[in-house]
């Protein structure tokens, strides 16, 4: 009762205030200072929208327009609890706003802090449409401050976001190569760390990387650096809200230790630190001290070291802001420490790159839960499949297992175990959550967005008291996209509500394109795919079928090998992903090799340990054919390629190759196959 009893305990409804804001939604060109526009989605003309300012005890009422040109929209106001449907989460709780259309949403402005709000409509918050809320508490902060600044923190990126997705989704090391983070062999044997590399590709988890996307720049309330001014010795209250897409911030100051005072809109007791790190969708209010003289830094580095933004304070001459050591992408201990930090509540706060702070958080009032509600303990594995980009919550995204019912009135204890090499920053709508961590349990936090480390465990509860359909989801935009969410249903609804999942519910198919064109050979595939499905068409077409070792060299039919002066094998094939390591594979093949029939194929292919990809087919025509590759990442962009192919119809067929990566969609390739002998090409990936 007590969490909600202080929240109560803020709120003055006697003078109900009406506090109207406009927001109005549009597609124009934009850009921060320095980089040149692209189509990007503003809010009143601007990237951020504006901050909308309240007093406990208000009512806001919020006028949204879409002015897109052809797709709808939606805001949720993050953080905030706000009767069901004004939630904003298209169709499940709130209708879209549709094109040339606006919608009103009114709510009652509940308890202080600061917080958010954003599109909730496909990828349109990496374009643009955020913006602040600061609800001011009737009597004043607790900790008090001569100034007040929000700072919206955000990435950009110049590349429309569903090419992004894409790209992700096609395995592509593009974003990685181009942020230097990209792992291989050589940069393992410089980071002294070769065992750790094969280590992990044995148990064949994908490289770690902090962040999947090469972002263009990093931005504090639309800029890459923002001037706050302020006099010696001026407290200011930093309001700070990370409305990135898919980027956790280190944040520091090189006025020295900045003070933590509120944490996702709550107070906490003050408490002093020197580096934070925050996640997605989180937010933090902090306390600097403009010193004596010069003009000091505000620092938001991104984790993955690629860029930062900057606020300065005071004036004179400037004092830079240190950005945390980069991180060793190849050291297991180095990429799961912050997943042990998070663990260990007594772990020292101050290191260069601290985990999440929640450990040394606390409410200043009793947070404890009542204690004769029912309970229940959930246990929510957090998944994905980062080759194909798949992201899930216990095996299977939102489309697959949607709904998690829940009973009006039950304390639910949420245990996340984190099963990915990503940090997922969790985020519960309408409620805010206990986060179990500290030693002091009766001043546990409350928060309504967590950061779940890499190999990493987390516990909240949170008494689950109003009734709708509440969406539960990772804050990193294109985990969401992929599937990484669920609807927390309360079972007052009537027996037969089925929530509507809207575009949770679709599962739309990606294009992509790869293979290459050598003087010798071309090897490709074009693929339909989807969260579990492979649809492809792919192509082996030899040019010179005697340029090269004898195809079937105990059969005497090698100088009639073929009809024509090139030989082709094609197969459509579907493939079904049972899990990232096994699909089935089903379809037919077309080839005009004279020793062999087109046929119906069918069979598996399997990631072995090793990251060596393996598969088995039997064919319509009584011929099994098993085959292995193997992928070394050389340097960043040099790769070396082996494949094995046997077939009980034309034997053993193998090649090796080297590939550099070039740009994002060519490569340079050189091969030497045993049916079509060596050349050289163009490698693509589209
Ligand atoms: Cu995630």
């Amino acid at each position: 009762m007590k969490p909600f009893l202080f929240l109560l305990l803020t709120m003055v409804p006697i003078h109900a205030n009406i506090v109207e804001y406009e927001l109005i939604i549009a597609e124009e060109p934009w850009a921060p200072t320095g980089l040149k526009p692209i189509r990007a989605l503003t809010i009143n003309g601007g990237i951020p929208g504006p901050t909308l300012r309240f007093r406990v005890g208000d009512t806001a009422r919020i006028t949204v327009q879409n002015r897109l040109n052809r797709e709808e929209t939606s805001v949720h106001w993050h953080g905030l609890l706000v009767p069901n449907a004004q939630d904003g989460v298209p169709y499940l709780t709130t209708p879209p706003i549709k094109v040339g259309t606006s919608r009103v949403f009114e709510f009652p402005l509940k308890h202080p802090g600061t917080y958010w709000y954003h599109s909730h409509t496909g990828l349109q918050e990496q374009l643009g449409v955020y913006g602040s809320i600061v609800v001011e508490p009737r009597n004043g902060e607790p900790s008090r401050a001569d100034a007040e600044h929000v700072l919206v923190l955000s990435d950009w990126i110049r590349e429309n976001p569903n090419e992004v997705m894409r790209t992700l989704m096609s395995g592509s090391d593009w974003y990685a190569i181009r942020k230097g983070n990209a792992q291989s062999i050589s940069g393992a044997m410089k980071a002294e760390a070769l065992g750790d590399y094969f280590q992990r590709e044995r148990s064949r988890m994908a490289p770690m990387d902090v962040s999947d996307i090469a972002y263009d720049a990093f931005l504090i309330n639309g800029q890459k650096q923002v001037e706050l001014g302020g006099k010696p010795g001026q407290k200011i209250r930093l309001r700070v809200i990370n409305a990135g897409a898919s980027s956790y911030f280190y944040l520091q100051s090189s006025a020295g230790a900045m003070t933590i005072v509120a944490a996702d809109g709550p107070p906490v007791s003050p408490l002093k630190t020197k580096r934070i790190l925050i996640g997605m969708a989180e937010t933090y209010d902090l306390i600097v001290t403009v010193p004596q003289d010069g003009k000091w830094e505000f620092r938001a580095t991104s984790q993955d070291g690629s860029g930062h933004a900057s606020a300065f304070f005071g004036s004179g001459e400037i004092h830079p802001a240190q950005d945390p050591p980069t991180p060793n992408l190849y050291s297991m201990d180095h990429m799961l420490s912050g997943a042990l930090d998070a663990m260990d509540s007594h772990g020292e706060m101050d290191t260069d790159r601290p985990a999440a702070p929640y450990a040394k958080l606390h409410s200043p009032i009793a947070t404890t839960l009542q204690k004769n509600a029912p309970r229940r303990t959930l246990e929510l594995r957090l998944t994905g499949d980062m080759e194909r980009y798949v992201w899930s919550i216990n095996g299977k995204t939102a489309r697959e297992d949607g709904v998690i019912k829940i009973t009006r009135g039950e304390i639910l204890q949420m245990e996340f175990i984190n099963d990915t090499m990503m940090h997922h920053p969790m985020h519960l709508h309408g409620h805010f959550f206990r986060v179990i961590d500290g030693d002091d349990d009766a001043h546990a936090p409350l928060k309504h967005t967590i950061d779940v480390p890499p190999m990493g465990r987390r516990t909240i509860e949170f008494l689950a008291d109003d009734q709708g359909d509440w969406l539960f989801h990772c804050h990193l935009l294109y985990h969401m996209h992929a599937g990484m969410s669920r609807v927390f249903s309360t079972d007052d609804q009537g027996e037969d509500h089925v929530p509507n999942l809207g575009e949770m519910a679709e599962d739309p198919l990606y294009f992509m394109a790869m293979g290459n064109i050598q003087n010798h050979m071309s090897m490709g595939m074009i693929t339909m795919m989807n969260a579990r499905n492979d649809f492809t068409f792919a192509w082996d077409v030899g040019f010179h079928s005697d340029g090269g070792a004898n195809h079937a060299p105990m059969s005497g039919m090698t100088a009639v090998h073929n009809h024509d002066d090139y030989q082709y094998e094609a197969d459509l094939l579907w493939k079904r992903y049972i899990d990232p390591n096994l699909k089935t594979v089903l379809g037919h093949r077309w080839t005009n090799d004279i020793e062999a029939e087109d046929r119906f194929i069918g069979g598996i292919e399997y990631r072995l340990p090793y990251i060596i990809r393996s598969s088995v087919t039997l064919d319509s025509e009584g011929d099994a054919r098993i085959t292995a590759m193997k992928d070394f990442q050389l340097t960043t962009r040099l790769s070396f390629m082996i494949n094995a192919e046997y077939d009980t119809g034309s034997q053993l067929q193998w090649g090796a190759g080297l590939n550099y990566t070039l740009t994002k969609n060519l490569s340079l390739i050189t091969e030497y196959d045993s049916d079509h002998g060596f050349g050289g090409g163009i490698g693509f990936r589209f």
